[in-house]
């Protein structure tokens, strides 16, 4: 136990603290190369507040502890599955180093962008955070800033603003599902009773090919290469490959390793559960243990029991897990890609040990049946009823506003077979930025339709009733939010709320296949504001729109002279280099 750290408690100062690392006994590589260790305060910097006497998105708590990382940027062949192909990545690393910081922290991100051949620019996005006081550094091209060109260096600064579990990514086209990602987590408090928090548990669907192509059979008129499956699906970087089941040249290794968690008898362990992937819809579970959940997203819930835990792309699940008391053995966590995703290998595996060291040979344990029947199908996240934020807060039960949408699929004028929203496919222009464009006071642009901006003026609520004719289902996901929500469900909406007085908040809900989903905002936050889906594919190809929140309040923003520079960067450096833009750009 550490007693709270002085430079926690010096408000008002701006106290530089190295970026550090309290999970040093997580037996995952990538984390161990991570920033140095300092400690971080096991007290409460953030005061007398706790989850129920604050309305978390009203008053964060200002510590004075700036946090500060570097990251460079740039390509490198890895193979954490023994098959070895080009990544993007961060200090050499995938996945990326792991961002730690308190409730009301400043973190600090200095991003050099040093991908080339070929060249690319790129922007960090750092995923659920509300960026109230600066929405400028929300991260994503065309819509809060210019991409940081090849070369140039960036530096984002931003309140760490809700606590729990999270992740950044790059916002660039695909570029996340080539490697740019990494876990953020902010300690807030808690009071659940845990003894051991294991840290960060990362899933992400894997695939062979460089993201690029991807992209390119992505942006396509044939549905068998949209269609494209992912390979494989990682635990913190790592799964086993059978490299005789492809017949690629790439130079691949057997028994590449996976990761492993070691669980002490009788103690109860966090883990904190995040889908970083591209595209798979991911079912967790760990044989002969039952898992508490106790938050969604940034949301601490009223905890409840499960054997299996549903995360679409960008969701993540807090659980806790009681370790049983006179255990010695070893059993297997698992990820497994669900039944309505595209995959070669949907099974990743890690091991739960309980001995002294990690075992040699892998455990023998079989899954829960609920397990199984929720991989072939569930394709929703858990029943409203069961999800019900600890801290209560009711919407507007009358929004000042609704907006129907509709997600659609189908060729373009030119045959790509294309998503869109109201019958729009998005396509970003990454020299106008949507929110730098408004605080100059412009906010249309006529010739550009394809921006899909929805301008909701001074509503002071706005509530959203997506509806989805297709069979896929979709993690939507709105930035510079926790979104009310309201309903989701098959067939039609037909009016009702689950828990109208203390709906689910969340920053993703999957809206299921041939389902709906109504969602509602606060409109408490002036900015323009990303709505899609989190499938990388899918806001490639364009499902995809942006809220642009009280416009009259974004006019008074002071946005730094560092968003115009950088647009002023891009600009020269698109003047004389080609910029190879196939997909919408997000
Ligand atoms: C290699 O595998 C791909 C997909 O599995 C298949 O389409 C292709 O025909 C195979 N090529 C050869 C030479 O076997
Ligand atoms: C899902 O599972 C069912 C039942 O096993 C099977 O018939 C169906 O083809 C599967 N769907 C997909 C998309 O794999
Ligand atoms: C159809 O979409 C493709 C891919 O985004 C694009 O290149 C093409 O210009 C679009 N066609 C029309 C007519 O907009
Ligand atoms: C606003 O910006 C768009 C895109 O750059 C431009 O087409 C339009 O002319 C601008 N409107 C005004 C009034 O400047
Ligand atoms: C609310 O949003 C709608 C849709 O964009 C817009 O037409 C209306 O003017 C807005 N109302 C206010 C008060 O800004
Ligand atoms: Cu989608």
């Amino acid at each position: 136990m550490q007693i709270p750290t002085l430079v926690g408690l010096l408000l008002g100062s701006t106290a530089q603290v190295a970026a550090q690392f309290s999970y040093p006994n997580l037996p995952v590589d990538f984390l161990r190369t991570s920033a140095p260790v300092t400690p971080l305060p096991n007290g409460a910097p953030w005061g007398p507040r706790n989850v129920m006497n604050t309305n978390a998105y009203d008053d964060p708590p200002k510590t004075g502890v700036i946090r500060t990382y570097d990251f460079t940027i740039a390509r490198k062949n890895l193979a954490p599955d023994g098959f070895t192909r080009e990544f993007l990545v961060i200090n050499g690393q995938f996945p990326g180093p792991l961002i730690e910081a308190n409730w009301g922290d400043t973190i600090q991100v200095t991003v050099h962008n040093q991908l080339s051949n070929p060249e690319e620019g790129t922007a960090l996005h750092w995923h659920g955070i509300l960026q109230k006081t600066s929405q400028w550094m929300d991260g994503v091209p065309a819509i809060s800033q210019c991409p940081i060109p090849p070369g140039s260096t960036f530096t984002y600064t931003f309140t760490a603003d809700l606590y729990g579990s999270s992740w950044y990514h790059s916002h660039y086209s695909a570029q996340y599902a080539g490697g740019i990602v990494g876990p953020m987590i902010i300690h807030g408090p808690d009071d659940n009773k845990c003894d051991i928090d294991l840290g960060p548990v990362l899933i992400t669907d894997h695939y062979h090919e460089e993201y690029f192509k991807l992209v390119e059979m992505v942006i396509s008129k044939d549905l068998d290469a949209i269609r494209h499956k992912s390979d494989n699906n990682l635990i913190n970087g790592k799964n086993n490959f059978d490299c005789s089941s492809t017949n690629r040249t790439n130079p691949c290794r057997n028994n590449a390793g996976i990761s492993s968690f070691k669980f002490t008898p009788g103690k109860t362990h966090k883990l904190r559960l995040i889908n970083a992937g591209a595209e798979a819809l991911q079912k967790f579970s760990i044989d002969g243990h039952t898992m508490t959940v106790i938050s969604n997203d940034f949301v601490p819930l009223k905890p409840y029991n499960t054997k299996v835990v549903t995360l679409h792309v960008g969701q993540r699940t807090d659980v806790l897990v009681h370790a049983r008391k006179h255990e010695t053995g070893s059993f297997n966590m698992r990820a497994t890609i669900a039944n309505c995703s595209l995959t070669l290998n949907p099974n990743a595996l890690a091991t739960v040990y309980y001995g002294r060291t990690r075992p040699r040979n892998p455990p023998t344990t079989t899954p829960w049946p609920e397990f199984l029947d929720s991989v072939l199908n569930q394709c929703a996240n858990d029943d409203l009823s069961l999800t019900v934020p600890k801290y209560p807060i009711r919407p507007a039960p009358v929004p000042a506003f609704t907006q129907d949408v509709a997600v659609n699929f189908g060729p373009n004028a030119t045959g790509f077979l294309l998503w869109s929203l109201n019958g729009v496919s998005f396509r970003a222009n990454y020299n106008n930025p949507i929110l730098l464009l408004s605080n100059l006071g412009n906010n249309s642009y006529p010739d550009d339709p394809e921006w899909n901006v929805y301008n909701f003026g001074s509503n002071s609520s706005v509530r959203f009733v997506i509806v989805n004719p297709k069979i896929a289902a979709h993690p939507i996901h709105l930035h510079g939010h926790n979104m009310f929500v309201l309903a989701a469900g098959k067939g039609t909406w037909d009016g009702t709320i689950t828990h109208p007085n203390n709906p689910l908040r969340r920053d993703v809900h999957i809206l299921p296949g041939f389902g709906y989903l109504v969602i509602q905002m606060k409109s408490d936050n002036p900015g323009a504001w990303p709505l899609h889906c989190h499938i990388a594919w899918h806001v490639s190809s364009g499902l995809y729109l942006t809220v642009l929140e009280r416009p009259d309040d974004i006019k008074n923003l002071q946005v730094p002279a560092i968003m115009a520079q950088t647009c002023r960067d891009w600009s020269a450096y698109t003047g004389n280099h080609i910029v190879e833009q196939i997909d919408s750009g997000l």
